[in-house]
């Protein structure tokens, strides 16, 4: 009797200790928030003041395509509590059942957000996602070099401006830009469609200085490009480096243009929901997501942010185009992806 006794105080003894020793190391533990966003679109800033604020550290992990992230995102492995997909990546990580659901109600500064970025066709309701950014993708022409008036993606590569091109280092955006020359539908893709692509991007190819999804910007700053197919933040740092009226200008192809949507998603199994909530929740502050627009000029989905930027900000024509660009979304387009990747390694392998 008396050894059993022993026994069970000592287990509860044990039992008693490592209930404490793992309380205080839930307490000493930092707070954490895993972060796989794209490159040059959240600013230091704005990491380092949710961090002040929340006491939560945050740790990131940059890409820059959408097939990448979805590739070690799906890998499983790492575990991350937010990512930044497009449009298309959300449309197709709701149908997989890979995202979990947000409840925007929660969200205290949600209302901020223009109603006309809200409810698209990739996430009706916004069950899923909150915008962060939405962008197009575009010319960009060193006036002062190119002489030539540029309307659309057939003036880029009409062989005169051979290696004097960058490009997005993007499959996905190549294949659209064929498929527009064409005049055909930039989700169509069929082994068709494909095929007619394939001849006029070998043709572009050729002419392709650089592939550059991160900072285009630079090789223009540098001179070693003058004319590119970049991301409208890209060209907007370019239009404010040369004091809006220099020599880069930015140009919607007249062929079409991808207007992407690119939102914050909190991946099925994060770790840190609430820290997720809470950082959506940061970023859609207006004085917060006035920094965002500051650093990385997109399109700014935050009306009450929009008020607080200066006027030069607002007439930057890569950040707000004028009139009505002839503008198309992507869809999800399922396996195809795979065809796309394939015909591309292809012809940059050549
Ligand atoms: C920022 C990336 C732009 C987002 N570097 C493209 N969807």
């Amino acid at each position: 009797m008396q050894t059993r006794r022993r026994a069970l105080a000592a287990l509860i003894t044990t039992a008693a200790m490592s209930l404490i020793a793992s309380t205080a190391q839930a307490q000493t533990a930092k707070p954490v928030l895993n972060l796989f966003c794209w490159s040059e679109y959240v600013p230091e800033g704005v990491i380092k003041g949710f961090e002040k604020e929340t006491g939560i550290k945050v740790n990131v992990e940059n890409y820059d395509t959408n097939e990448k992230m979805l590739a070690k995102l799906l890998a499983g492995g790492a575990k991350y509590d937010l990512i930044q997909p497009s449009e298309y990546v959300v449309e197709s990580l709701i149908k997989q059942a890979q995202l979990e659901p947000i409840d925007s109600a929660a969200l205290e500064n949600f209302k901020n957000l223009d109603p006309k970025s809200l409810n698209l066709e990739h996430d009706p309701g916004n069950k899923f996602s909150v915008p962060w950014m939405i962008g197009t993708v575009g010319i960009v022409v060193n006036t002062a070099k190119v002489k030539e008036e540029i309307k659309g993606y057939a003036d880029v590569f009409n062989g005169k401006y051979k290696k004097r091109i960058v490009v997005l280092d993007d499959n996905r955006e190549i294949v659209s830009w064929a498929l527009a020359t064409l005049g055909l539908p930039i989700n169509d893709i069929t082994a068709e469609n494909l095929a007619k692509t394939k001849p006029i991007v070998k043709g572009w190819l050729k002419q392709v200085k650089a592939y550059d999804s991160d900072s285009p910007k630079t090789k223009f700053l540098k001179g070693d490009v003058d004319l590119g197919i970049v991301w409208s933040g890209e060209a907007a740092l370019l239009w404010e480096a040369n004091k809006g009226g220099g020599k880069f200008k930015y140009v919607l192809p007249a062929e079409g243009a991808h207007q992407f949507v690119d939102s914050l998603c909190i991946p099925k199994g994060a770790p840190h929901k609430d820290a997720a909530m809470k950082f959506i929740n940061y970023i859609l502050k207006p004085d917060v997501s006035k920094l965002i627009s500051k650093d990385f000029p997109y399109t700014n989905p935050n009306l009450e942010a929009r008020k607080l930027l200066k006027k030069e900000q607002l007439e930057n024509p890569a950040s707000y185009p004028a009139g009505e660009p002839k503008l198309d979304r992507f869809k999800d387009i399922g396996k195809a992806a795979r065809d796309i990747d394939k015909m591309m390694t292809d012809l940059r392998s050549q």
